[in-house]
């Protein structure tokens, strides 16, 4: 019975050894493998430092306040890893980057639009930090799939220039375009001459940069979704279809004024614009000839997408309507080929890199 029991304890205790030596097997493995994982996680903290430092100084100063203290490289780390955060001075080259999507992730939809409160600059220049000299941006997460140039004819509409401003640089950033502002002012107070503008503004905005897209647009009209992209299509496009004044739907068919944009091809196909449409009306109905003429159609999008608001004016000075604007668009056809962006002759008397946009004052000439 007792050399019974004696056997039955070594077996206990050799079995309790084995467990024992099983735990600190255990026990060893876990730290191995847990130290192991520190050192791999400490170099791609290492690395990801190293890549925030040679592309992105701006963002180690303004960060300064998290980079201080006990635990700063994690705290870059994650900033790091944040979409918006990343490529903030725009230096890391473009070929690391991915094309943007098709459709912006950060458009929000359906925005409110009023006019009650004047605008201050200062404001849409603080709220709009990446932007660069002259109204340009590009997105930083990833490479724009066309460069838009958003061309406006101009004369003495500051107040409506600081709304347009004010709610579209946000719009435009959120749809991830790579674009430029470019205003263009017609000098003097002889009769305004919206066509030959929108021509000066094509021809002035492709010497500075191999825009692909061009958009069209009013001083005083303001989307109101920001889905409605200001880009290019396979088609051009009319853009403010769904207006507050006409109440939010086309006032006709063949209507193409207000906002559009074309592909440098397209606008090359109809030459370009009219540039003898003086004063108001009819210069946008030569436009829709032209194009239909060449066999394209109109691109729009849906009323509730396309729905923008305008800022109600009195009629401008020396923009009266144009008596000859029904006899000339009755003649596109013959004219479009003569009188377009072939022909235009203008001088620049001013070019002006602004914060928020490029102001190109011109001389258009007169009737
Ligand atoms: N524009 C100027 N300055 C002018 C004239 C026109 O900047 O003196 C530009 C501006 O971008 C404007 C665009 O040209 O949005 C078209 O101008 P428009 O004023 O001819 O067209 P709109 O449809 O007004 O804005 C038409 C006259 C409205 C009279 C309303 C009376 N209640
Ligand atoms: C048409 C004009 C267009 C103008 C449109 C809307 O009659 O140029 O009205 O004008 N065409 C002619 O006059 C031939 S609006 O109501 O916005 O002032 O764009």
């Amino acid at each position: 019975m007792a050399a019974d029991g004696g056997v039955r304890f070594s077996l206990l205790h050799r079995t309790c050894k084995l467990v024992v030596l099983l735990c600190l097997l255990h026990i060893t493995v876990t730290v191995f493998f847990y130290v192991c994982s520190l050192d791999i996680r400490f170099s791609f903290v290492q690395k990801q430092l190293s890549k925030n430092e040679s592309s992105a100084p701006a963002n180690r100063v303004r960060d300064k306040h998290v980079t201080s203290g006990t635990q700063p490289k994690v705290v870059e780390v994650k900033k790091e890893l944040v979409p918006q955060e990343q490529n903030r001075d725009q230096t890391r080259p473009p070929e690391e980057l991915e094309k943007c999507p098709e459709t912006s992730p950060l458009l929000v939809g359906p925005l409110r639009v009023e006019f009650n409160s004047p605008v201050d600059l200062d404001q849409v220049r603080q709220q709009n930090p990446d932007l660069r000299l002259g109204g340009r941006f590009r997105p930083r997460d990833c490479v724009a799939l066309t460069k838009v140039a958003i061309i406006i004819p101009f004369r003495k509409r500051e107040e409506h220039l600081k709304f347009w401003l004010y709610y579209l640089h946000p719009i435009l950033q959120r749809q991830q375009l790579d674009y430029g502002v470019y205003v263009i002012n017609q000098d003097g107070d002889r009769v305004f001459n919206r066509a030959k503008l929108l021509n000066v503004g094509y021809l002035e905005a492709l010497k500075e940069d191999d825009y692909d897209c061009f958009v069209f647009s009013d001083v005083d009209l303001i989307p109101m979704d920001d889905r409605n992209t200001y880009r290019c299509f396979s088609q051009p496009r009319h853009l403010s279809v769904s207006m507050d004044k006409f109440g939010f739907r086309l006032p006709y068919n063949q209507y193409f004024g207000g906002v559009s944009s074309m592909s440098k091809e397209q606008y090359l196909k109809i030459n370009g614009f009219p540039n003898n449409y003086w004063g108001w009306g009819g210069e946008d109905d030569d436009i829709y000839n032209r194009l239909s003429s060449k066999g394209m159609s109109i691109s729009r999008p849906s009323a509730e997408v396309g729905k923008c608001r305008m800022i109600r004016h009195n009629r401008d000075k020396q923009n009266d309507p144009n008596p000859q604007r029904f006899n000339r668009i009755a003649h596109t056809r013959d004219t479009m080929h003569t009188d377009g962006i072939n022909s235009l002759s203008y001088r620049v008397l001013k070019t002006e890199k602004l914060d928020l946009f490029t102001k190109i004052t011109v001389d258009v000439g007169k009737p």
